[in-house]
């Protein structure tokens, strides 16, 4: 025998999220890390309830993972998004390595990019949205400072539509360990892996797709390979939304001196950076964040839409 707990004592699925994948309609998984730790409160309350009205406008299930008194939660009621809103810094911060002793402590917690593909694997959802993934920080070939994001992408069967990985990192290098983990880094629309709040990088990807049917396409050949790790839909910011380079690299440029002077490590890093941005920018890089996460939920559920069509 095992003592492992069954998967029906910590792993909760809401009835709407339930019947949609029962019947095979699409559905899209979203995270609570951003809600409770990337935006402002309230912003990030009203960016959360407008994601979900996109994903469903868009015919499909928002699903939102999180942590409720030791649950993996799959679709989060309106009152716990607020919840986990106002908790803000308060939250504990989920990603894989975390999962177990939060489940077994019975305690909450807001899912990451990585901790909420083990949520959505778990479920049987292939699609999920975000802004942007984690990934190597800049100076991480001297730190090894690499979000689980990556990893957890390589090992979860799921499609991450996102506007590239947060620009605050070493994209370069973020792209070489995706490519190593065999991650396939998708274009949507566009052949240069988008730089968050920005649409261009000058790193140019081997493959993109024009819409969300060939996405799907791409997508169901992937995993019908067998393969098991994900892919990463890179989707640019909307043009009007999207900041000035110039502007966004002093800001960074500013917030990671001050980081390195604080002497801030590990998990507190990227939250830090993202309030620090939105304080030197009075606010931009927050309208721009809110942007390209509301477009990110429209692709996906568009995505999942036409992967349900297909399979
Ligand atoms: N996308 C955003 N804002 C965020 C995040 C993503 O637009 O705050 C979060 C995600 O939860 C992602 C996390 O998994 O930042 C990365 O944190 P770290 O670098 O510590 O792995
Ligand atoms: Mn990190």
């Amino acid at each position: 025998m095992t003592a492992f707990r069954h998967l029906a004592a910590i792993l909760d699925i809401a009835p709407e999220v339930a019947a949609a994948l029962a019947e095979g309609r699409p559905v899209v998984a979203l995270e609570s890390t951003v809600l409770a730790h990337g935006l402002p409160y309230p912003d990030n309350l009203e960016t959360a309830r407008r994601i979900e009205a996109i994903v469903r406008d868009g015919g499909a299930a928002p699903a939102t993972i999180g942590i409720l008194a030791g649950r993996l939660t799959v679709g989060l009621a309106d009152s716990d998004l607020a919840r986990f809103a106002e908790g803000g810094a308060t939250i504990r911060k989920v990603s894989t390595r975390d999962l177990g002793a939060i489940l077994a402590s019975g305690g909450h917690g807001a899912t990451t990019v990585a901790g909420t593909l083990t949520g959505a694997t778990l479920a049987g959802i292939r699609v999920f949205a975000t802004g942007g993934i984690g990934g190597v920080h800049r100076g991480g070939e001297d730190s090894l400072d690499i979000s689980a994001d990556l990893e957890a992408l390589a090992r979860n069967p799921v499609a991450v539509v996102a506007a590239g990985a947060k620009s605050i990192l070493d994209l370069p290098r973020t792209l070489e360990v995706l490519e190593s983990l065999g991650v396939p880094v998708v274009g949507f629309g566009v052949d240069e892996l988008p730089a968050f709040y920005t649409r261009k990088s000058g790193l140019t990807l081997e493959t993109s797709v024009a819409d969300a049917d060939e996405a799907a396409r791409l997508l169901a050949t992937h995993w019908g390979l067998g393969l098991g790790s994900g892919v990463l839909l890179a989707n640019p910011i909307p043009e009007a939304a999207a900041l000035h380079l110039d502007a966004v690299a002093g800001w960074i440029d500013r917030s990671l001196r001050e980081a390195e002077a604080e002497g801030l490590r590990g998990k507190a890093v990227t939250p830090w950076l993202l309030a620090r941005l939105y304080a030197l920018s009075e606010g931009r890089t927050l309208s721009a964040n809110r942007s390209l996460l509301l477009d990110n939920a429209r692709v996906a559920a568009d995505v999942a839409t036409a992967l349900a069509r297909l399979t």
